[in-house]
């Protein structure tokens, strides 16, 4: 059984969302990163396009973060979230709850976006449940969602290539269309002019199976995982109007547009709709610990407050919920998001990266441009018969040139840490125009 060590083969690690075989053959390593950038494995720099995958919004090597995790390793590395607690728990619950919009006064903690879909997706099923409204088992989602891979949230989820492997998925789920209409609104700056009647198709939804019996709608206020789909004007609010009419609750998932990416503390925030309970990860500890959060109001969370004090009121929770270094990590990302004004950063910046998107119209393959906060996507037209390869290939050679950049199917989608300069939003932007001119 002596099996030596072996750093340098790639074989055990079966990589997650990735073309496993064609990395192993030409892998792309990072070892280091600092603020804006990574470090390759043979040195190069390479400026960060997507904050990681969309949770790096402060950058790199933060040291308010990276010394709280320090710290907190050596103080108290883990304690039982379950019967007990620890102070850090509670300081970072009240920290993130008091810059999350007024109303939500309440957090249960998780360990990923995954996690807190179908932490919030439990919590909306519970919640009818307690109050008496045992029939509301329905959950609807929207096409081209994603609410990370868990049954739950994939169940509710819209890509269909992340659904058609897994079976037949959590029963009496629906799901309303998506938003993404290049015939009407191609090239678009910010928010969409057509497609607010989208959200009409909930009353159908509702129509078909009566909506006494539907728990709760969720949908990302803007999708992003699927290529970036920003929400028609009016959609959120018709959709909220919906949810009231008949007693729905409505979950917006803010794993990605959480902590400043819209530039705007939340999504909620920036359109001026307010769920009933919202998700959010990624941001909320800079990516450096795994975290998720599932936020509430008042009235979700007192809905459970009854009933015999000894007993737990909602059978549910992690191992690691409220981890003790990861609330340390979130402590210090709260920080270093205060310090440098990171949670409304986006909104200054918002026209100077919408100009340099947009310039990118004309290049070839380009079907449509679009932007919101610190977020842009490249639409692309597919190379006939090999769908993502057009794609793909762009990302390899941004990378090879010295930017990364994110793709799925045939878009690519930018959003980088929130303390990019604008010399660097030209130099992202000025290489991708060369790859772009390049491609094949
Ligand atoms: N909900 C939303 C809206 C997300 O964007 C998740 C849930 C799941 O989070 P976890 O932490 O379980 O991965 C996400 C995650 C991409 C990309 O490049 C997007 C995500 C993750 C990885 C890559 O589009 N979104
Ligand atoms: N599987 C087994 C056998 C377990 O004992 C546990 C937790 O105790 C889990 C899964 C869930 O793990 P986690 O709480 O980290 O999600």
């Amino acid at each position: 059984m002596n099996v030596p060590p072996r750093p340098n083969d790639l074989a055990s690690f079966w990589m997650p969302f990735t073309a496993n075989r064609q990395f192993k053959k030409a892998p792309r390593m990072f070892v280091a990163a600092d603020g804006m950038h990574y470090t390759t494995d043979d040195g190069r720099k390479v400026l960060d396009g997507t904050a990681g995958l969309w949770c790096c919004n402060a950058g790199h090597n933060r040291p308010k973060i990276v010394e709280a995790i320090r710290q907190q390793a050596g103080e108290l590395d883990y304690a039982p979230a379950f019967q007990m607690g620890h102070p850090k728990a509670f300081e970072f619950a009240n920290r993130v709850t008091a810059i999350a919009p007024e109303g939500f006064d309440h957090v249960f903690f998780t360990n990923s976006g995954s996690e807190s879909v179908d932490t919030a997706l439990k919590m909306a099923l519970a919640y009818h449940r307690v109050r008496g409204e045992a029939q509301r088992v329905r959950l609807i989602g929207r096409e081209r969602g994603y609410h990370g891979i868990n049954f739950g949230g994939m169940s509710v989820g819209g890509i269909a290539g992340n659904r058609k492997m897994f079976g037949v998925m959590l029963p009496g789920v629906d799901h309303i269309r998506h938003t993404h209409d290049l015939a009407r609104n191609a090239f678009t700056r910010g928010e969409p002019e057509f497609g607010v009647e989208f959200a009409d198709e909930l009353e159908r939804v509702c129509a078909l199976h009566d909506p006494s019996t539907i728990a709760a709608v969720i949908v990302e206020p803007m999708a992003g995982s699927t290529g970036v789909l920003i929400p028609p004007k009016g959609y959120l609010q018709r959709l909220r109007e919906i949810c009231d009419k008949h007693g729905i609750l409505l979950i917006f998932d803010e794993v990605i547009t959480g902590f400043g990416r819209l530039g705007t503390p939340f999504a909620s925030d920036r359109f001026g709709v307010k769920p009933d309970l919202f998700t959010a990860a990624k941001g909320l500890t800079n990516g450096v610990v795994p975290m998720g959060a599932v936020f509430t109001t008042s009235k979700i969370h007192d809905a459970f407050m009854t009933g015999p004090e000894h007993l737990i009121e909602f059978a549910h929770g992690y191992t690691y919920s409220a981890n003790p270094i990861a609330c340390a990590a979130g402590l210090g990302t709260l920080d270093t998001y205060a310090e440098d004004g990171l949670l409304t950063r986006g909104a200054e910046l918002e026209s100077y990266w919408a100009d340099a998107l947009h310039s990118l119209k004309g290049l070839p393959h380009v079907i449509d441009l679009r932007n919101l906060g610190l977020i842009g996507a490249i639409e692309l037209e597919p190379i006939a018969g090999q769908p993502t390869k057009r794609a793909f290939d762009i990302f390899l050679d941004a990378y090879q040139s010295g930017i990364l950049i994110r793709t799925t199917g045939d878009i690519i989608a930018l959003s980088p840490p929130l303390i990019i300069e604008k010399a660097q939003i030209d130099e992202l932007f000025g290489k991708l125009a060369e790859v772009l001119k390049r491609a094949a």
